[in-house]
């Protein structure tokens, strides 16, 4: 038993420190990143860059999420913790879209 705790906190350790954050801006109606690979338990923050109000949701099964809408300067985070493709849209601008793969 005690050797399973130990176990357990060696992976979540080791999984805490690898994870990485990466920031998408959404600027002119388009996100800065049309592709973007990360990795399983990585931060992706998600920053309206532009003078208006963007979205951003995604109805893929890897990870399904809508983070509302908000405006200039803020930014929302998703910390993707399932592998898979990902299509991430604006609710706002039908034509904003971009991929992101988690491996
Ligand atoms: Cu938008």
């Amino acid at each position: 038993m005690r050797q399973l705790i130990l176990g357990f906190s060696l992976v979540a350790f080791s999984y805490s420190v690898s994870a990485a954050e990466h920031t998408v801006g959404q600027k002119n109606k388009e996100f800065t990143e049309s592709s973007l690979t990360i990795k399983v338990g990585d931060t992706v923050h998600f920053r309206n860059d532009d003078s208006f109000f963007h979205n951003v949701f995604s109805l893929s099964d890897a990870k399904f999420f809508d983070l509302g809408s908000f405006p200039q300067g803020e930014s929302k985070s998703v910390v993707f913790d399932q592998a898979g493709e990902i299509e991430v849209e604006c609710a706002i601008h039908p034509t904003m879209k971009m991929k992101i793969t988690v491996e």
